[in-house]
């Protein structure tokens, strides 16, 4: 008995620890369904700073992946590109958008495929030692709109 009062006592201390260091605040976050016969999928969320100095968002990872990659796109000779970025980088007091033709997350080599409805965990690192897991939804590619976001 006392062993799980003490349990319960370090938990709460470890509860309200995170939520005081809480700065990241990751929201609206989606990644689509698996196309099939492919392996990859692109994730999009909001990610928010409430601190007073900015955030680097430096890798992602996830028990479904080996390789996740934060892409950008950018207009090339009237052509719309996507490229790899190492980090992203988020204001003091302001939030990146991830979404469709700009920044995003590529998710490659997933073994499973996503299906709607369902959800994949993947854990956030930022310069300022917070990680962040989040449950990202699969949103099906029917409830996707029209325009598509083409690879
Ligand atoms: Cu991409």
């Amino acid at each position: 008995m006392k062993f799980r009062f003490c349990t319960t006592i370090f938990l709460s201390l470890i509860i309200s620890f995170t939520s005081l260091a809480a700065d990241i605040n990751i929201s609206e976050q989606y990644v689509r369904e698996t196309i099939p016969g492919t392996s990859i999928s692109s994730a999009y969320m909001k990610i928010g700073n409430q601190s007073n100095q900015p955030v680097t968002l430096t890798n992602i990872t996830s028990s479904i992946s080996d390789r996740i990659e934060m892409h950008e796109h950018i207009m090339t000779e009237d052509m719309m590109k996507m490229q790899q970025v190492d980090s992203i980088v988020i204001k003091a007091n302001d939030s990146v958008v991830l979404q469709p033709h700009g920044y995003h997350i590529m998710v490659f080599n997933l073994e499973q495929p996503l299906q709607a409805d369902t959800e994949m965990t993947m854990t956030l690192h930022f310069d300022n030692k917070e990680n962040v897991t989040i449950a990202v939804p699969v949103q099906g590619l029917k409830q996707l709109n029209k325009k598509r976001h083409q690879h």
